[in-house]
């Protein structure tokens, strides 16, 4: 059986690169809701219905697991889908655990959505593990409608980040959670906003690693004398999501629909 991972667009082929990389073996279909993005500055109960019209889809296809390539539906549907869906849920990891680990003076940043920033879900699990930490979430509504256009380098991304991460530079993180899938694909501007300093985390190897646990848990790991598939479905803009794919994984054998 196959592994869903979805996203509210381009943002979750960055966590894919991830997931076939430790479960080279799995059958993986992609969807994202390109037609639709960006879903960070909806409200939380249209969320939860493009969640669910998502996971029905998957239920359609028998995944034998879907992975939320999405803080936004994360934080606000995990829990409401756990409760739905007879397949194994893997929601996006917070980043916290690793941002920990890494900061030296214990002030870390967290980038995202509105909806995430909104849900305090990174707030209450940095609470729960370091009640010291300093922590500086930050919603950036500006940066994934200008990914979602393939918009990912030059002045326009420049300033977005620029004006996002201000505060955060001020506060002296020294650690940066990109709390949103798409953020990956500038990162090269964030690093330059932010310095060589700052030590970046990225959760998507962390999402990938906590499905490959709970496939291995349950007994599901596909045969690892196979070769898995890749089918990237997408709600529009086909043709960009192609280019977009092809940034940050070998396209050479994924399928497009
Ligand atoms: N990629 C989504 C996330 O990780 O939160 C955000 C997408 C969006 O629609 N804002």
């Amino acid at each position: 059986a196959p592994i869903g991972i979805f996203d509210s667009g381009i943002g979750g082929l960055t966590v894919v690169k991830e997931v076939r990389q430790i479960l080279p073996q799995e059958n993986l279909i992609y969807f994202g809701d390109t037609a639709r993005a960006p879903y960070g500055s909806r409200s939380p109960a249209q969320i939860l219905g493009f969640m669910h019209q998502i996971l029905t889809f998957f239920a359609r296809q028998q995944v034998k697991m879907a992975i939320f390539a999405c803080n936004t539906m994360t934080a606000l549907g995990l829990e409401e889908a756990r409760r739905n869906y007879p397949f194994t849920l893997v929601g996006m990891n917070t980043g916290v655990m690793q941002a920990l680990k890494v900061s030296r003076n214990k002030q870390i940043g967290v980038i995202a959505t509105q909806a995430t920033i909104a849900s305090g879900a990174h707030y209450r699990a940095f609470r729960a593990a370091a009640p010291l930490a300093g922590i500086y979430p930050q919603a950036c509504p500006a940066l994934v409608p200008l990914i979602e256009q393939g918009i990912i380098e030059g002045e326009q991304v420049e300033q977005a980040v620029l004006a996002a991460l201000a505060s955060l530079k001020a506060a002296g993180m020294d650690t940066l959670i990109l709390g949103c899938t798409h953020y990956p694909f500038i990162e090269r501007t964030i690093r330059a906003v932010v310095g060589p300093a700052v030590h970046m985390v990225d959760p998507a190897r962390a999402t990938a690693v906590a499905a490959y646990e709970a496939l291995a848990a349950a007994g599901q790991l596909a045969d690892t004398a196979l070769t898995g598939s890749v089918r990237l479905c997408v709600s529009a803009g086909l043709d960009r999501v192609r280019q977009m794919a092809g940034l940050v994984m070998d396209t050479g054998n994924v399928g497009f629909e």
